[in-house]
């Protein structure tokens, strides 16, 4: 039986305030999370859509350390940055907060203290690695070593970064402390822990018999962790930063980051509604829906819940709509390595094209799988899509009011079989995008909303009533009603999607924002009202403006390969003997030129002191022959003859390979007689 809710609560996965947030963010959660709040709040209903920073947690710690700072001054540079690009996006919080907030830290404190006195946790003491020097105990992420898997000796105590797989710090191989760079030495500590396994029932029950509706992928995962049996989790670090834990004895230890995380949603509720907020957590009749990516699955369907359901006074989530991850350019994101398009640095290189990215995002979403963001596919939905169907209709119809009915609404007369047909479809509109709005389809929703478009350009394009014009003014007036109750209608179903350019439609159409109950409604503009000035919606994507972007992707490539470059490991000694034998000459270049048919091959002809000699060599894709000609090179001088295609070739030219491929021909330093000896 379909549930009856009164309100929704809506919550977006806080970012981590330790970098600027990129188009993975956008795609995966904040996007998705605005359209739903949108579409809520266009029917009347009562929403609220909370965010913030997440503040706490080792790798904040960490940055702040490499950077000579506190990890106070790191939040609140990222906090602000991160702010600034959701409002910069029009994503439509109710309130954005943090988790450094003074209200934060007394309402997680107080929940851990609440399950603490209903004995919720148990108590236990373990060996941890523990760093003599600097006199502390190190979270995972403070401990390197090899990683046994793959052998990268830069392995960290939680997860190898190269070979992706979690660990534990005792895994390690030679364990260290990344603070001090000592050994370490194990020693107990004790930490509370919250038992997943006692609520195991209640939550097979909750999620496998009670959300059969959830994601498939979001099911699975929880279905997953469920069959391999819970275990309990700590929720206290030794730490100093985060909330202490509030508990007598606890000196040095702070609440586990992803405990006070989710608390936050709750927190920024009491930060905005201080006197209503409990309606929005504690009435079953409000609607939790948590907004994140797949990597926050368990933390959100089964360790939230259950610290909800251990406190006893609160409502659980009713769905958790994660997606999966975007890729850019066929790689994984990744803010060590900078692989991203950073919202910050968007909107300084494409200036109001906030609409054309979260079209794009959402045109791609990764509802159900991983997907790939390329630049060509966003200029190609910006060109094809944006521009060609939507921003081109909507121009097409208020141009030919302007030109033809002084820029009001003209009267339809008597209707076609077409106008009827047309208008029977602008109806049907909207049961199809709620429905799928309803069941967080948003990439299925926005193309249905991209059909309506669809829709008035095949009309108008059908009708022709620029070739009417002459004839049959009564007929054009009926069509251009029509294509205009279209464009009254986009305003409505794309208000969730795009709010910047829904915002500049209303003006163009002279019109307040209109409920979503009217969607579908064939009389919205009445005969009469005057429309205002007709301006371009979206505009067309030059290949200049993609090809920039693509380079520097490439450039963050190249940098990221010289960063990583590490010369290969010296070979075996061999003895002067052996290296005697290697008759290496300098010669001089007396003709070069392609070989026909082998892009990679040069063949040279060099005077080596005693006579001409052939050699072919692979440079062919770093040198134009006329570049060498005349230079001075060395070259193996007593390499059995080797035949390419079809040619002798009689030594070999020496050069030095560079990080990304690139080859370098080595030359004496000064010119030598040809034939000279290399020794
Ligand atoms: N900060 C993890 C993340 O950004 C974490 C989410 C917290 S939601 C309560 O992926
Ligand atoms: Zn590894």
């Amino acid at each position: 039986m379909e549930k009856h809710f009164k309100r929704t609560l809506i919550t977006t996965a806080l970012p981590y305030a330790n970098g600027p947030v990129h188009i993975g963010h956008l795609a995966g959660v904040y996007v998705p999370a605005d359209i739903y709040a949108r579409y809520l709040r266009s029917k009347g209903e009562e929403v609220l859509m909370i965010g913030g920073s997440d503040e706490h947690g080792v790798p904040i710690t960490l940055r702040a350390r490499t950077e000579g700072v506190t990890p106070q001054d790191i939040v609140d540079r990222y906090h602000a940055i991160i702010k600034k690009s959701f409002e910069d996006f029009g994503i439509s919080f109710d309130i954005y907060s943090r988790t450094t907030s003074k209200i934060h830290h007394q309402v997680a404190s107080d929940f851990f203290r609440t399950l603490y006195d209903k004995g919720e946790f148990i108590e236990k003491t373990s060996e941890q690695y523990y760093d003599e020097e600097a006199k502390q105990f190190l979270a995972d992420r403070y401990i390197t070593g090899t990683c046994p898997h793959c052998g990268n000796e830069k392995a960290y105590g939680d997860q190898c970064e190269k070979c992706g797989t979690s660990l534990s710090p005792t895994e390690l191989i030679n364990p260290k402390s990344a603070l001090s760079g000592s050994a370490l030495v194990l020693k107990e500590t004790k930490h509370w822990y919250l038992p997943l396994d006692k609520w195991e029932s209640f939550l097979r029950q909750w999620i496998l018999e009670g959300h059969k509706e959830w994601k498939p992928n979001v099911y699975g995962q929880c279905k997953s962790w469920l069959d391999m049996g819970l275990q309990p989790r700590a929720v206290s670090r030794d730490l100093d930063w985060g909330i202490p834990v509030p508990v007598e004895g606890a000196e040095g230890k702070v609440l586990y980051v992803w405990f006070d995380a989710p608390i936050g949603y709750i927190s920024n509720t009491k930060e905005l509604l201080p006197d209503s907020w409990e309606k929005w957590w504690k009435d079953p009749e409000t609607k939790l829906i948590h907004f994140i990516g797949k990597d926050n699955i368990v933390f959100h369907c089964i360790v939230f819940p259950t610290m909800l359901k251990a406190e006893g006074s609160f409502i659980l989530p009713e769905n958790v709509p994660a997606n999966e991850f975007l890729n850019l350019e066929g790689d994984k994101i990744s803010t060590s390595r900078n692989w991203a398009v950073w919202l910050n640095e968007y909107l300084e290189e494409m200036p109001g094209k906030q609409d054309v990215l979260r079209y794009v995002l959402t045109a791609n979403a990764p509802e159900t799988k991983d997907n790939d963001f390329t630049w060509k596919d966003f200029q190609a939905r910006n060109n094809n899509e944006l521009v060609a169907i939507l921003g081109n209709f909507v121009n097409r119809a208020l141009v030919l009011t302007h030109k033809y009915f002084d820029n009001k609404v003209p009267a339809r007369g008597e209707l076609t079989d077409d106008d009827r047909q047309t208008l029977a479809e602008i109806q049907e509109v909207k049961a199809n995008v709620e429905r799928l709005l309803d069941s967080f389809h948003f990439r299925d929703a926005q193309r249905e909303a991209m059909n309506l478009a669809r829709l008035g350009n095949k009309y108008l394009a059908d009708m022709e009533p620029w070739k009417l014009a002459k004839t049959d003014m009564g007929r054009v007036a009926t069509i251009m009603n029509i294509a205009l109750q279209i464009t009254a209608n986009l305003s409505i179903v794309f208000g969730p999607f795009l709010p910047f350019s829904v915002k500049k439609l209303n003006q163009m159409l002279q019109i307040e924002p209109m409920p979503w109950s009217r969607l579908g409604e064939t009389d919205l503009l009445e005969t009469g009202h005057e429309l205002g000035k007709a301006e371009l919606l979206f505009e067309k994507l030059e290949d200049a403006v993609i090809e920039a972007q693509i380079q520097k992707l490439l450039d963050t490539k190249k940098a990221n390969d010289e960063a990583n470059y590490k010369a290969k490991p010296i070979r075996e000694t061999i003895t002067y003997d052996d290296f005697a034998k290697l008759d290496i000459r300098v010669g001089t270049i007396l003709e070069c030129e392609k070989v026909p048919k082998a892009d990679k091959l040069l063949r040279f002809l060099i005077d080596d002191g005693l006579e001409k000699r052939t050699i072919i060599s692979g440079i062919a894709q770093h040198y134009k022959p006329e570049e060498l000609v005349g230079k001075q090179v060395c070259f193996i001088a007593n390499l059995a003859p080797r035949k390419l295609r079809g040619i002798v070739s009689e030594g070999m030219i020496l050069s030095a390979e560079n990080v990304d491929g690139s080859l370098a021909v080595i030359m004496p330093q000064k010119e030598v007689k040809p034939g000279s000896e290399v020794k």
